[in-house]
């Protein structure tokens, strides 16, 4: 969808319609709420939507994970689309959650998926293909990219429906960046493997972000975990002090995502306090300037463009962190003990 974007095709964002397949016109416009549903990576990339959602198109949103979503009663309002996010389309909680939103009356089911043959794709009322190409490694990667790429053109299309076309222009002149933004991300690469190695002996690491950017802290620690078996938590920076900082001593690194505007105000202060703890404070910043003013932890810039597809950009240095992490430790990164390319059971 962007490279047609791109060719100036579609440069209204109609090609999602196009996209989704038939009967994708009504169930859009009768869209008032979105009820996201994913596990793991693809559930990150849903909290990103959410805010989305809400900035540009003004649709209310809930984000919640699959494996949760069958185990609570649902007060179901009418016009409700259900966005399922799967790299695999055959997660068992991802379907099983799909089929109890039908059997509760939600209004239909748009999924996300990267695998057109899967289950996913068979039962949804529309899908959007990310056409990522399969996954090498079982921690998904690119997977995560594209599926936000595909929800912030979603997104594009419903701002439209809602009478905001300058959001819309907005979330489409970013997307249009994305290619070359990414590019500009993979080239931090050489940085972020000499910082792996300050990670390679810790037992334990902290990720903090704000807003959009805490569920790219969320993807961050996910990453390593799954990869290195560092155990690893995030956090919105604002929590900090509401507990974990009792964790924060000169062992523990700690990554903070934090793009300019975050770091104007309170994620400032919290960068202090893990630096008074001597906690090892390692920041990714696309403002560098901004915080070598006041020093005392490493920064890693990341050249992340306009803030709609911020949280894209800084995933990618999140994301090489926990491979060079993983390669300096000797783990098979491509297939990580205990864990499955699609969770089957
Ligand atoms: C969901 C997921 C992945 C994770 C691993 C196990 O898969 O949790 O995010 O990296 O592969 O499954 P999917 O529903 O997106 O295929």
């Amino acid at each position: 969808a962007v490279a047609e974007t791109l060719e100036g095709r579609h440069a209204d964002g109609r090609v999602l319609e196009a996209a989704f397949g038939p009967g994708a016109e009504q169930l859009l416009d009768q869209a008032e709420r979105l009820q996201i549903v994913a596990c793991g990576t693809s559930y990150h990339a849903g909290l990103i939507a959410r805010f989305w959602a809400e900035t540009y198109a003004g649709l209310p949103c809930d984000v919640e994970v699959a494996s949760e979503f069958r185990y609570r009663a649902h007060a179901v309002t009418p016009g409700t689309l259900v966005v399922v996010i799967s790299q695999s389309g055959e997660t068992a909680d991802v379907l099983a959650a799909l089929r109890e939103s039908r059997r509760l009356g939600y209004a239909g089911v748009l999924a996300i998926c990267n695998v057109p043959e899967s289950s996913l794709v068979r039962e949804a009322d529309l899908t959007l293909l990310t056409r990522a190409g399969p996954e090498i490694g079982v921690a998904s990667t690119k997977a995560f990219t594209t599926q936000l790429t595909a929800l912030l053109l979603l997104v594009a299309a419903f701002a439209r429906r809602r009478g905001r076309p300058q959001s819309e222009q907005e979330l489409v002149r970013a997307a249009v960046q994305l290619p070359g933004a990414l590019e500009r991300a993979v080239a931090v690469e050489a940085q972020v493997a000499e910082l792996a190695e300050q990670f390679v002996d810790r037992a334990h690491a902290l990720f903090l972000g704000r807003g959009a950017h805490y569920p790219v802290a969320l993807e961050g620690s996910l990453k390593l975990k799954e990869i290195s078996y560092i155990h690893a938590e995030a956090y919105p920076a604002g929590e900090l002090k509401h507990g974990p900082l009792a964790l924060v001593d000169d062992g523990m690194p700690v990554v903070a995502v934090a793009p300019r505007d975050d770091l104007l105000d309170k994620l400032q202060s919290n960068l202090q306090e893990v630096r008074a703890r001597g906690g090892r404070l390692f920041v990714f910043a696309d403002d560098a300037a901004a915080l070598r003013s006041t020093g005392g932890y490493q920064v890693l810039p990341v050249p992340a463009g306009p803030d709609p597809i911020s949280p894209v950009i800084h995933t990618v240095p999140l994301q090489l962190l926990a491979y060079h992490v993983a390669v300096l430790r000797g783990t098979d990164v491509d297939k990580p003990r205990n864990l499955a390319k699609s969770v089957t059971v």
